[in-house]
């Protein structure tokens, strides 16, 4: 008796309950626990905190100690940081770069110095006619003691998703940057200094039915590859304007273009809008998947509404090879995705980034 509410102790210490069974990771760390009772699963902190459901997050190690921290933006204040010590999180909030609906981070180390570095993307409030946009806002980590703010050289805007990669491969990392209609490249000097380059995309991608894109090296030829993704239904529309899905594959001339792409097939069972991608060796086969955070088109009258996850090899989908249940058409959208082993068996699972459900689609 006395040895069993040691142990019930014990594991409520480590924020686990009697009904739960410890999951490990190879380092034989608990990653998280799993209901006996209901087979659900909750991750341990100081592999995943939540931080409520109107943040826009972004996990990456923001000042070096070895465990991830968050930098979270939100309408209701300047951007957040929680630092994490092995599982206890102490929130900073800056005193500069406020922004009205921010839409997406992207985090990167864009001056060189092994910090890494975000940017805001921010709406402003969508139901203003006219809507006065926001600028994005760049954050220079000064090397986990805090953030330098600036704004990008750019247009104020309905700024919406964007990625980074060296592209120029010179070295730093470059950046792909979209509004609600339009997608342009910004160059870095190497000191996080951003220009907007001419000529390296698509003329008719500066009006568009595209909303985001990702820059990653797809087929892993040495160049970085550019997925465009956003309202591919306008297809079905027949829109004036690019809307497919594409892979436009990236070659020494540094330059994307429509003839060197692949078409990804649209989805015409109504979730022809993608919000989010990545990449990533789901099996380590060697081979990139494709990962697509599909929602409502309205061609069902469903706009943003239900989610539809897709995994791909190249244009492929290989979706049924790797998870189960992978579409609802009455919960809402799947904001973001993000890669973690949920179940301890050492495959990468797919995650709801913003985790306003517990949404886990685990690898077969
Ligand atoms: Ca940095
Ligand atoms: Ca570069
Ligand atoms: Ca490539
Ligand atoms: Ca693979």
């Amino acid at each position: 008796m006395k040895k069993t509410l040691i142990s019930i102790y014990i594991l409520t210490l480590l924020g686990c309950s009697k009904d739960d069974i410890l999951i490990p990771n190879k380092e034989k760390e608990v990653i998280g626990y799993k209901n006996k009772t209901t087979n659900s699963i909750r991750l341990d902190s100081k592999i995943w905190k939540w931080f409520g459901n109107e943040n826009t997050s972004f996990y990456a190690d923001i000042d070096l100690d070895g465990d991830e921290d968050v930098f979270i933006s939100n309408s209701e204040s300047t951007p957040l940081i929680n630092y994490n010590d092995g599982g206890k999180f102490t929130e900073t909030k800056l005193n500069d770069g406020y922004q009205i609906f921010p839409r997406s981070i992207i985090g990167n180390d864009f001056n060189g110095d092994g910090y890494i570095d975000f940017i805001i993307l921010a709406h402003n409030d969508e139901r203003l006619n006219p809507n006065p946009g926001e600028i994005p806002t760049l954050f220079i980590n000064e090397r986990g003691k805090g953030f330098k703010v600036s704004k990008l050289n750019l247009k104020s805007s309905f700024w919406h998703l964007g990625s980074s990669a060296d592209i120029d491969k010179d070295g730093d990392v470059d950046l792909l940057i979209c509004t609600a209609g339009s997608i342009g490249i910004m160059i870095n000097d190497g000191m996080g200094n951003f220009k907007e380059a001419s000529g390296m995309l698509p003329i008719s991608y500066t009006n568009c039915n595209l909303i985001g894109g990702m820059l990653e090296d797809i087929n892993k030829d040495g160049y970085i590859d550019l997925l465009v993704y956003g309202h591919e239904f306008n297809v079905l529309n027949n829109a004036p304007y690019p809307s497919k899905t594409k892979i436009l594959w990236g070659n020494s001339s540094r330059k994307f273009t429509e003839e060197n792409s692949s078409d990804i097939k649209e989805d015409t069972n109504g979730y022809g809008i993608i919000i989010d991608a990545l990449c990533v060796d789901l099996n380590d086969d060697g081979i990139n998947e494709i990962i697509l955070s599909r929602t409502g088109d309205p061609i069902n009258s469903s706009f943003y509404k239900g989610y539809k996850i897709q995994i791909l090899n190249g244009v492929n989908d290989v979706t049924d090879k790797f998870i189960m249940n992978n579409t609802s058409n009455s919960e809402s959208a799947i904001m973001w995705l993000k890669i973690i082993d949920v179940n301890g068996d050492y495959k990468k699972d797919i995650v709801e980034g913003v985790r306003r459900r517990v949404k886990f689609f685990l690898q077969k």
